[in-house]
């Protein structure tokens, strides 16, 4: 389904405003709710610091993104049940293949869970070795501002509203590009009863 229209600037961005129809939405949201009683999100912290991060995390497999007091990684066990992570849903794959125009499957799908006051700083994701492979992410729940910059923490943003069902695409340049959430909409969706945004990004690690 497009209902609306798609927006593609920088060069290889994408947002696909509702991509996901509401039925759609709630069957990937059983999903996820069913990964998460395997894998739970926990709280992760900054690299060196340890501070906690506003946002709550899990992953699905079979490589999970992690970050603790020793940094930035990519595992294949959750940080704190020592399990591995649970599958990647078929729906997101499918997913995937529709949206990224990238032959290989994604081998890790990040889950962040926001509440109202959670935030996400300006960032570029770049602990991948398949540095020219697109990310893809899926939003559910409450809306998000999402601030997208350029390769320069320094570079002129712009902020797009997120929405549930919606999702984007970094590939290219924009793929090198900064960009982070700056607020969440609590009470404009009523798909998560306890409100919050849920953000997924499939990932080819490489
Ligand atoms: C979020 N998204 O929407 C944060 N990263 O909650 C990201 O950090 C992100 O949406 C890479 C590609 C797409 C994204
Ligand atoms: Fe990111």
């Amino acid at each position: 389904m497009a209902a609306k229209k798609p927006y593609r600037s920088p060069q290889g961005f994408a947002l696909l405003p509702g991509y996901l129809d509401r039925a759609q939405q709630q069957a990937l949201l059983a999903c996820v709710r069913e990964g998460l009683r395997a894998a739970p999100l926990y709280r992760p912290v900054m690299p060196r610091t340890g501070k906690p991060l506003s946002v709550r995390m899990s992953n699905f497999g079979p490589l999970g993104w992690i970050t603790s007091v020793s940094g930035y990684r990519y595992g294949r066990r959750h940080p704190v049940t020592g399990a591995p992570w649970p599958p990647l849903p078929d729906m997101l794959k499918r997913l995937w293949a529709d949206v990224s125009g990238w032959p290989q499957a994604p081998e890790a799908c990040l889950i962040n869970y926001y509440d109202g006051k959670a935030r996400l700083g300006l960032h570029v994701d770049a602990d991948e070795d398949a540095a020219t492979a697109p990310i893809v992410s899926v939003s559910l729940g409450d809306a998000a501002l999402f601030r997208l910059g350029g390769p320069r923490r320094t570079d002129p943003t712009r902020s797009l509203r997120l929405g549930s069902g919606d999702v984007v695409v970094l590939a290219g340049a924009a793929r090198h590009c900064y960009h982070g959430i700056d607020r969440i909409y609590g009470g404009t969706s009523r798909l998560l009863p306890r409100g919050g945004r849920i953000n997924l990004t499939m990932r080819v690690v490489g």
